[in-house]
């Protein structure tokens, strides 16, 4: 079969209004395989005209039924995650029906749903884990007429059965993929604002006296870093979290050297100078970031850089390096703040070692938000106290919380379904789609009510804990304002001191 032409489509995991636009980076290394094998390339970004309102999807179907009309596509891709599959059935079957003769995959973390990919919707393949590995394969076997159904790490319906091939071994040299095919897109789309980073960080801070100060030292970083661009350093991870589904299996980093001429290319040809890294895991190779920030230094490179990183792996001297050559802002997703529910998640870290990690960040102004995950099967009210306590130990301002979601594939989901706890999974990706990480599904012994009210119960604790500081700030104000020596104090103390006095209504 003669293959010219396919199309990639990138579909939302998110509906309404907070369907936010993310960087297809996974996409752009499949489009690189298509051009590989001779197949003209289009990534048409669904997240581009999707919209609020009841017609959202009649008129992406629209949309996406001029690009087939025009590209005339032999093969079409789907991208996406597990809460893509709504799209991503209502696309597939509107598309069989008008284009029978067109094939459709799909692959990334939406495969995921491979069962109901293939036994509801119009899905003829789906693709496990890297395209690296098992696209090439398709491709030949296609172009030079063999059997498709050979492909290793696929899944078909064949004979009304499900059949999925075995998983091909993963890429071991990653340099030897090169780089995406970034021309598929176009950049200046995607590229974020690194700014709101140096506000967070004065947020985060400025009530602390320690710190006073190190906000100036992120603000320095980010200097004339106005951009964010991503770029993958690493496969895969060391670890299997009870709620993370992982399709990469083994944990892989490409060769210094690689990234170094990835940042030059991408800083030359964009014009950006802010870095995300990608990486499931950033510091899986403890060397490798010690050899990095050297690369940094010799290369005299010139950057700032977000990325996430495993707190146990964390010691005082690579955030000393890491902050040297450029490093604002780390996720370490500490999870929670109970011992007892880091072990259910096997998270493999402990307590102590994430609010060490995390006090440690301010010291080199590396700016950091506390993520938090509740609602495990084993969490109680006083698991959810042991995170209020936590949270107040590591101070920090800027704090994600979200509920437990079980995604298929990941080990929690063994766990629902044995229990029984969703009946409709189409039904339910679709609420996780609409509403994101809130209180969607119940794995706790504990009645909704109380369940429900776990969120708002940490989000008061911690407003009020805040409170308190601000107000034991005011006690320094109150001798400022008494020993009049306000005139020999510098302006970076004095001025949040004012900003709190001011919020809190009170009187010095
Ligand atoms: C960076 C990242 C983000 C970023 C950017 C998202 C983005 N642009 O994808 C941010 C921070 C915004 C984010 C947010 C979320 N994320 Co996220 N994220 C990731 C992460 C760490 C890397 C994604 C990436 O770019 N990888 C690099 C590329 C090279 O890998 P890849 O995308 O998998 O693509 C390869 C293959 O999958 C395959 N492939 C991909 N597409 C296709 C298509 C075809 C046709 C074929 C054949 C092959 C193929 O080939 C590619 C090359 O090898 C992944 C973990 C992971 N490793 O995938 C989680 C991950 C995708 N995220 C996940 C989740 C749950 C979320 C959130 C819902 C979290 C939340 N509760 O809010 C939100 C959703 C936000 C949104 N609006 O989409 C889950 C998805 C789970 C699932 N079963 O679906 C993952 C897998 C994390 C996990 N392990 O649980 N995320
Ligand atoms: S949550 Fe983080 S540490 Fe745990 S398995 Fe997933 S990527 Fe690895």
């Amino acid at each position: 079969m003669n293959i010219k032409n396919a199309l990639l489509l990138w579909v939302p995991s998110r509906r309404g209004k907070n369907a936010g636009k993310t960087f297809p980076v996974g996409l752009l290394y499949v489009g690189k395989i298509f051009e590989e094998h001779g197949i003209n390339v289009k990534i048409v970004d669904i997240y581009n005209f999707a919209f609020d309102g009841k017609l959202e999807d009649e008129y992406c179907l629209d949309t996406i039924v001029k690009e087939i009309n025009q590209l005339k596509p032999e093969i079409i891709g789907f991208s996406g995650i597990a809460t893509s599959y709504g799209w991503t059935k209502f696309l597939s079957k509107s598309i069989k029906k008008a284009f029978p003769s067109i094939i459709q995959i799909v692959g990334g973390a939406l495969s995921s749903t491979y069962e109901l990919l293939l036994t509801k919707t119009s899905i003829d393949y789906v693709f496990h884990g890297e395209a690296e590995a098992n696209l090439p394969h398709f491709l030949n076997a296609i172009q030079s007429d063999r059997i498709v159904h050979e492909t290793p790490g696929v899944s078909y319906h064949h004979n009304g059965d499900i059949h999925t091939n075995q998983m091909p071994p993963q890429i071991e040299n990653l340099d030897e993929i090169g780089f995406p095919a970034y021309h598929l897109i176009n950049i200046e789309d995607y590229i974020t604002n690194a700014r709101p980073f140096s506000k967070t960080f004065v947020e985060q801070y400025s009530d602390d006296l320690k710190y006073q100060g190190i906000y100036e030292v992120t603000n320095d970083k980010l200097k004339g870093i106005d951009s964010l661009f991503p770029i993958v350093t690493a496969r895969g991870c060391t670890h299997r979290c009870l709620f993370c589904y992982r399709h990469m299996k083994k944990y892989r980093k490409h060769s210094i050297d690689y990234v170094i001429r990835h940042i030059r290319y991408v800083q030359q040809t964009f014009g950006v100078s802010g870095i995300s890294f990608y990486d499931e895991l950033f510091n899986g190779d403890v060397q490798w970031v010690f050899d990095f920030a050297d690369a940094i230094d010799t290369h005299k490179l010139k950057i700032a850089y977000k990325t996430s990183a495993r707190a146990d792996k964390i010691s005082d001297n690579m955030l000393k390096r890491l902050s040297e050559t450029g490093c604002f802002s780390i996720a370490f997703g500490q999870e929670s703040g109970s011992a007892k529910i880091l072990k259910e998640y096997r998270k493999g870290i402990k307590r102590s070692k994430n609010v060490e990690s995390t006090i440690q960040c301010r010291k080199y102004g590396i700016h950091n938000t506390v993520q938090i995950v509740i609602g495990s099967p084993s969490e109680n009210l006083n698991t959810i106290y042991e995170t209020i306590e936590f949270l107040k130990e590591v101070n920090v301002k800027t704090i994600s919380i979200n509920y437990l979601l079980p995604f298929p594939g990941a080990p929690i989901w063994k766990y629902v379904m044995e229990k029984q706890l969703i009946n409709d999974v189409e039904e339910y990706l679709d609420k996780v789609a609409l509403l994101g990480g809130g209180p969607i599904i119940n794995l706790t012994g504990n009645s909704d009510k109380v369940w429900k009210n776990w969120l708002p119960l940490i989000q008061y604790k911690i407003k009020q804990h805040n409170a308190i500081i601000e107000k034991r700030y005011l006690t320094y104000l109150n001798e400022i304002a008494k020993y009049e020596i306000k005139k020999y104090l510098p302006e970076k103390v004095i001025k949040p001191l004012i900003k709190i006095k001011n919020f809190l209504n009170l009187k010095a």
